[in-house]
């Protein structure tokens, strides 16, 4: 293993260990990952002075300030944890000087350690009985995009914004396994408990992590065990044709079965505890099951049935559209895709298939309504998929801190104003996963405040019901230790980041419309860049007005896939909220909001606040410095120095476009070109 003394310690600064590293801890049971808090402890005092012990015994509690124990082993500590910790859950308590944490497997005393590196000092301070703590969620998944071979468009990691793969270089795997290691331990520390290591869309070369790389494979997956993360994979659907040498790889032939069965088992010989298989099949060119006449239940049921035997899961995602659209076609509609082509399907998923649905119809724009499917399919194992690369947000060079917006993904209650929401159905099915923003980076994400994003996909997967602003107070503590003195750090922070992305809302893409990206890199302003292209992503937008109509009167019958009271609210202007009015309707420039502006002046008004937004987000970042370390301070400078050029590009795009088609002066008389 080679070690990078230049990574930055993310969320896991030494200091971030100094309230435990200086006590006397005491740590009982046994197993992997109990070994692994033995050292993380051993670690933390070795720097800050304490000290631990390791044995199996009953403890002598006033021999110690801090008690680990997995239940099993602890006797009569058992009595005191109240109700089901599960596999991942533990319970705090704290009486007689000595701060005690409980768990009943192992994987809940790695939990509690980082519940312990989060509270600081504070878990040694008042006396309180039990709180027992689990996750809302059991899978919280990261899936990484990355490719083993560079790709000549998509790069090393598609949608990556941080460098090159942490786990393939050179065309093979990464030699820094070290950094593998302190990305799983980042990841513990967060919450996440599940990576896939390569891109759903798979290349040749990365076909082969299922049979002849295995080994890789299995590398990563013993670096990542440790600290509770199980290892997926993405595999293709023709696996069978293109590396198993068949001549079909169609999913009701008894062949391609077996083949799936064999390659399977030989997976788990190598990995017994792996997690399963990821599949974007039947989608922007990868391969699936329509090419045999089969549904998308028969091809995840072949995979699912080589996986059950050996407890895995296949995450079958629901991304499937038409790409080769005729834009002249106003009949098709893209949003409509996911819920037409799976919502028939409801329950002929097997057990261990996961259907892995895009929030939001489209495609993980910074607006959209939360997609239709997860309403649609009571019978069958859904996950919601979330994108923490920061594709359509800003790429990592704007700040946009996303965990308001996830928050009201989890929030949204499907059937209507009253629970359950999106998180109760994934909580009891699927889970959350997301794609990952990490990559070979220093920062681990190039610009440094988007590690909050990763930090905050982990803590709501593990509690949606998180306070976004309490979730990003809880990272700038860890990562920014100094951020404890006046305060002013963490105000900082603060007024940078709490409303990022309602700022990023404002000088992009207007009332939830999405899509005016530049085609390709999907960076910057570019408001007919799709227009007349075959991805079905169109405002089209005349000299009248803008919008989709999607209703069921007039449009595309899309607002009719969500249960009567999202269909009834989305059905008409009149009732649909204004962030999202241009998604389901065309109404003309003219148009009254809820709030009380036309349509056109709103567009002016939240561009040009927008952008000086960011103007004021720069000014307020140049009071960090000296509070940050210079190379960090300079970093996120020289990313803010291109947010505000971008927020402008946006702004005078967006609004001389809109100008030129209405003819409708701004009321302000600003500057248009
Ligand atoms: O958002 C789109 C991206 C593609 C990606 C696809 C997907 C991995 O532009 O790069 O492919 O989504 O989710 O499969």
């Amino acid at each position: 293993m080679t070690g990078d003394t230049h990574v930055h310690p993310a969320w896991l600064p030494d200091a971030a260990f100094a309230a435990l590293g200086s006590r006397r801890t005491l740590v009982i049971g046994e197993g992997l990952l109990v070994d692994t808090v033995v050292r993380e402890l051993e670690a933390a005092c070795a720097r800050h002075g304490g000290a631990v012990h390791h044995r199996e015994d009953p403890p002598h509690p006033h021999e110690f300030d801090l008690i680990m124990a997995v239940h099993s082993a602890a006797g009569a500590l058992a009595a005191q944890a109240p109700g089901d910790l599960g596999t991942e859950g533990y319970a705090v308590a704290r009486s007689d000087g000595t701060t005690l944490v409980l768990a009943a497997a192992p994987a809940g005393l790695l939990h509690g350690l980082f519940h312990l590196v989060r509270a600081g000092e504070a878990a040694f301070a008042d006396a309180h009985p039990p709180a027992v703590h689990r996750p809302a969620l059991a899978r919280r998944m990261l899936d990484h995009w990355d490719n083993i071979d560079v790709h000549p468009v998509m790069g090393h990691v598609e949608r990556g914004y941080a460098g090159g793969s942490i786990f393939w270089q050179g065309g093979g795997l990464t030699r820094d396994l070290d950094r593998v290691a302190r990305y799983a331990r980042l990841l513990a520390a967060c919450g996440v408990n599940a990576v896939t290591v390569n891109n759903v869309n798979v290349h040749a070369t990365e076909a082969t992590l299922l049979t002849d790389r295995l080994a890789d494979v299995a590398t990563l997956a013993d670096v990542l065990r440790p600290y509770g993360i199980t290892t997926h994979l993405s595999v293709s659907f023709a696996a069978p044709r293109t590396v198993g040498g068949l001549p079909t790889a169609d999913p009701l032939d008894l062949a391609v079965r077996d083949w799936w069965a064999r390659t399977t088992r030989r997976v788990y010989e190598a990995i017994p505890d792996f997690g399963g298989y990821v599949v974007k099949a039947d989608s922007e060119g990868q391969p699936g099951p329509s090419g045999y006449g089969r549904s998308h239940a028969d091809g995840a049921n072949t995979l699912a049935e080589a996986l059950a035997p050996h407890g895995g899961v296949v995450h079958w995602r629901a991304f499937v559209y038409d790409h080769r659209q005729d834009w002249r076609d106003r009949g098709t509609d893209r949003a409509r895709a996911a819920y037409d082509h799976f919502a028939p399907l409801d329950g002929q998923f097997d057990d261990n298939v996961i259907l892995q649905v895009k929030y939001g119809p489209i495609d993980f724009q910074p607006r959209e309504p939360v997609s239709p499917v997860i309403a649609a399919m009571p019978h069958t194992r859904l996950a919601v998929e979330l994108q923490v690369t920061q594709e359509y947000t800003g790429q990592q060079r704007h700040v946009c801190y996303l965990a308001p917006l996830w928050r009201e993904v989890l929030d949204f209650a499907p059937w209507g104003d009253e629970p359950p929401t999106v998180a109760d159905v994934v909580a009891r099915s699927g889970g959350l996963v997301a794609v990952s923003n990490v990559g070979d980076d220093a920062y681990w994400t190039g610009h440094p405040l988007a590690q909050a994003n990763l930090y905050a996909f982990g803590r709501l997967a593990w509690d949606p019901g998180a306070d976004p602003a309490a979730v990003l107070d809880e990272w700038i503590g860890l990562t920014f230790p100094a951020a404890g003195g006046d305060g002013t750090l963490r105000r900082i922070l603060h007024d940078l980041m709490d409303d990022s992305w309602s700022v990023y809302e404002q000088y992009t893409a207007p009332l939830g419309i999405g899509f005016m990206v530049r085609p390709g890199t999907h960076y910057g302003p570019d408001v007919d860049g799709y227009e007349y292209t075959p991805w079905g992503t169109y405002h089209f937008a005349d000299r009248d007005g803008i919008g989709v109509d999607r209703s069921r009167a007039t449009g595309t019958g899309f607002a009719g896939q969500y249960p009567p009271h999202w269909a009834y609210v989305y059905e008409s202007p009149r009732t649909c909220p204004d962030e999202l009015l241009l998604f389901f309707h065309h109404v003309g420039y003219g148009h009254v909001l809820h709030s009380g502006e036309t349509v056109i002046q709103h567009i002016y008004d939240t561009h040009f606040a927008g952008a000086e937004r960011t103007v004021a987000m720069r000014r307020r970042w140049a009071d960090a410095a000296g509070l940050v370390d210079d190379d960090l301070h300079a970093r996120v400078s020289e990313r803010l120095d291109e947010q505000v050029r971008s927020a402008a590009e946006w702004r005078d795009q967006v609004n001389t476009y809109f100008l030129r088609k209405s003819g409708v002066p701004d009321a302000y008389g600003r500057t248009i070109h």
